[in-house]
């Protein structure tokens, strides 16, 4: 399988998030990657940087001024003041219900507060750079599918699913999968699949497409009403307009095991094979891992090859998006088994 990587990821290395009231090292950082690149190297995987630019398939799936707000951020935070670059911003107040979101104000925390969905997702001083190379690079991964791949890799860094049309959340500042599942729509695809197996939802994926029909989303996750994004990803969102009945929503509660996990994806993959879909897209989240720190599901390293060999099994060109997976030492491991089980089913 031909593999992606995003050279310029270690730009986006902000040091700490919340935790519990505390300042904590952050989960999300580019150690990830170095473990992801390394375990693929050394099973003989050749990393290709992008070749792609997704600019004009960003603008079809991110706001105008939510992209204009990402590129220039950082400049408009150090802009504040002397020894701005020292410390990292948050933003520390949001227009929930009753509050107007339609008028962008000029005050730079406020900004950032309309444009995120929680205090998750430090900025630094690449991470427009990081987030603009690692889109590209799922945009490099689907362009190979047009090209006549089987399938494609992509060890994006950082992740994307949370990501809305508008807003940064969760580590996500724009939505790769997203722009994987544009990007074919855009070069022959009529249909296209997105299968989330990331621990917590992907509600920034399902908000992009909730309304379309074109694009099925599908999503294998921790039940919300415990676990992160809290406020989507229900069994009973399914679609709206004319993509009433294009979205499927699988929560299963904290502590799931293989077994189960794996009926769930059974359900999906129906689902998929229903749709009729040209390509596959998948949010290939690693924090379904039994040591994943921040997450509940309690699938073994072994279980990663069962999973490659089932999505082989869809029978679709697919591409395979990195998001999460935070046990760092084992997401290399992980990542390649899900790549050798696709590779050989
Ligand atoms: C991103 B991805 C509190 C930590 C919770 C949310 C988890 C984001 C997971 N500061 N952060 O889906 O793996
Ligand atoms: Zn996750």
């Amino acid at each position: 399988m031909i593999t992606f990587h995003n050279p310029l990821q270690h730009t986006h290395a902000p040091e700490h998030e919340f935790f519990r009231g505390e300042r904590v090292p952050c989960f999300e950082n580019p150690t990830r990657a170095a473990y992801v690149e390394a375990a693929l190297t050394a099973r003989g995987h050749v990393l290709h940087p992008p070749d792609v630019d997704c600019t004009e398939v960003l603008a079809k799936i991110h706001a105008p001024r939510y992209l204009a707000f990402l590129a220039s951020a950082w400049q408009q935070w150090l802009s504040l003041g002397e020894g701005q670059d020292r410390v990292q911003p948050f933003p520390s107040v949001w227009p929930v219900r009753t509050l107007r979101s339609d008028i962008e104000p000029d005050n730079f925390i406020a900004k950032l507060g309309l444009y995120s969905m929680d205090n998750g997702s430090p900025l630094a001083a690449g991470t427009w750079t990081a987030a603009k190379a690692g889109a590209d690079a799922a945009a490099s991964a689907a362009a190979r599918l047009a090209a006549g791949e089987r399938a494609a890799f992509c060890s994006t860094r950082p992740p994307g699913h949370h990501a809305g049309p508008d807003f940064m959340g969760g580590y996500c500042f724009l939505n790769n999968a997203a722009v994987a599942a544009q990007w074919l729509r855009d070069h022959g695809a009529a249909r296209v699949a997105v299968l989330d197996v990331d621990y917590h939802h992907g509600n920034g994926t399902q908000s992009i497409f909730y309304d379309r029909a074109d694009v099925l989303f599908v999503s294998i996750h921790g039940d919300p009403r415990t676990e992160y994004p809290f406020y989507l990803g229900h069994a009973g969102e399914t679609g709206a307009g004319l993509g009433a009945g294009c979205n499927l929503n699988l929560p299963l509660p904290a502590g799931t095991d293989a077994a189960t996990w794996f009926a769930a994806l059974e359900q999906a993959c129906a689902r998929i094979a229903a749709f009729g879909a040209d390509a596959l897209v998948v949010s290939l989240g690693l924090d379904t891992y039994e040591g994943d720190p921040i997450s509940r599901f309690r699938l073994a390293t072994t279980d990663f090859l069962r999973l490659g060999a089932r999505l082989r099994g869809v029978g679709l060109p697919t591409v395979l998006v990195l998001e999460g997976g935070y046990a760092a030492a084992a997401l290399g491991t992980n990542a390649v088994n899900v790549l050798e089980g696709f590779e050989q089913a």
